[in-house]
């Protein structure tokens, strides 16, 4: 069990306003299907049975479907990714793949005499889709890396393929325990973990908010049940009442969530779950009367959360391990960059995604000097596993023996604006560098 007490008494925290100290500077590198349902990051155990399609994006970036012979002749190395392109988390998944196009971009497309290509494919936040687009993935010889996924449930059982096919996966969002802690040497990630998430949520609540109870809704995914079931139980331990904790599915009409809740009279509500279904939550709460505060984590950090939530969102309170792009002068820089090149708001995952690929990059690139031409997926991912000191866009990131960050960041973030377009002014309230749990 980890000592997530211990943990924390070793924590740097910095406790600051974003105008006053920013994290150090980086210093330059080179260079959205009937909607899914909310549930469709359903719990691995409950992912339905039905055969589902792979879905690779369309042609525009679509280096998936480059001739065959290119592969065969060894002139071109893929890179994937995967995350949902379309339905309700598009907003995010969308943010990951083109944060890694513009990465490649700006590494110029070439590694050696080797042309790198990204192949894009949509997982729609949905395990059974994501699994059957790994097969594809795997099936690739030419793919060498993934970059993906958003959603910790459609992450664990495709990174299964990855595993047992040798490759190299870089996730630039899930927060689940479990991604790395199968000791997979393919499956890094560059974020934080929700057992560390979970607590800095609860411990900002209680000893931030002084709130004393909480009411706990979770979407049932991995990711949703996973961090509110680590918030629940630090607030347990720091002695806040617990007054309920459900899981729903529920997308639309929220009337039997909400009355238990109104009954139960919590400080608080914590939800543990994505934008798409906590936005229309938090709203129908409002209009109900529930008035307390509202709590998410990482899964909230979206404009679209302001679209669906409306005035509501003012004032939420949400952790993520996705620090803003105001806190990394690089990343600001991206910021335009991106929103030039792809005509879109810039979200939270963008940079990650973008560093995911950069790492993907190096990794190859270091492969495929040590080999004197193609690497094989093996001497990649071992590649990939050694990076340290990588310098990115959201900071310094050295992963550990089972592929986490020896160190990453936690925020605690204030919404301010129900404008969408204000999103990235979000105020950083608090700013916390933790090192991995171990065991
Ligand atoms: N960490 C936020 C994205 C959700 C997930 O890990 O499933």
């Amino acid at each position: 069990m980890r000592k997530l007490t211990v943990l924390m008494s070793l924590v740097m925290v910095f406790a600051l306003l974003l105008a006053g100290c920013g994290a150090p500077p980086p210093s330059a590198a080179p260079a959205e299907a009937a909607p899914a349902e909310a549930a469709a990051e359903a719990p691995a155990a409950e992912a339905p049975a039905a055969e589902a399609a792979a879905t690779e994006a369309p042609a525009e970036e679509a280096a998936a479907e480059a001739p065959a012979a290119d592969a065969a002749s060894g002139t071109v190395i893929k890179v994937a990714s995967q995350t949902p392109l379309s339905g309700p988390q598009s907003s995010l998944g969308t943010a990951i793949k083109n944060g890694a196009q513009l990465a490649l971009e700006q590494y110029g497309g070439k590694i050696g005499d080797f042309t790198v290509e990204l192949a894009p494919f949509d997982d729609q936040a949905t395990p059974d889709i994501g699994v059957a687009n790994a097969k594809q993935i795997v099936g690739d010889p030419s793919i060498l890396c993934v970059d993906g996924h958003l959603n910790s449930g459609v992450m664990i059982p495709s990174s299964e393929e990855y595993h047992n096919a040798g490759l190299a996966a870089v996730s630039p969002a899930n927060t689940n325990p479990t991604v790395t802690d199968r000791g997979y040497p393919e499956v890094n990630r560059i974020v934080g973990r929700d057992d560390v998430q979970g607590v800095v949520g609860a411990q900002y609540a209680f000893n931030e908010l002084g709130l004393k109870s909480v009411y706990i809704i979770h979407d049932k995914t991995s990711y949703g049940q996973g961090v509110a079931e680590f918030f629940r139980t630090e607030a347990g331990n720091l002695g806040m009442d617990v007054l309920g904790f459900e899981g729903t599915e529920e997308q639309s009409n929220f009337d039997s969530i909400i009355t238990p809740i109104i009954a139960a009279n919590p400080d608080m509500v914590y939800f543990g779950g994505i934008y798409s279904q906590g936005g229309v939550l938090l709203r129908q709460m409002r209009e109900k009367g529930l008035n307390v505060p509202f709590m998410g984590a990482d899964g909230l950090d979206s404009s679209e959360f302001v679209n669906l939530a409306g005035d509501a969102a003012v004032d939420v309170i949400f952790t993520t391990t996705s620090v803003p792009a105001s806190a990394f002068p690089r990343a600001a820089e991206l910021q335009v960059q991106y929103e030039e090149r792809f005509g879109e708001q810039f979200q939270s995952y963008a940079a990650y995604g973008y560093d995911a690929m950069y790492i993907c990059l190096e990794g190859i690139a270091r492969a495929v000097e040590t080999a004197g031409g193609m690497p094989t997926r093996a001497e990649v991912a071992t590649e990939v596993r050694a990076t340290t000191d990588f310098d990115g866009i959201t900071g310094m990131k050295t992963f550990n023996d089972i592929g986490d960050l020896t160190v990453a960041q936690y925020v605690v973030l204030r919404v301010t604006s129900a404008d969408a377009e204000k999103w990235g002014e979000n105020e950083v309230v608090q700013v916390l560098d933790i090192p991995a749990p171990t065991k």
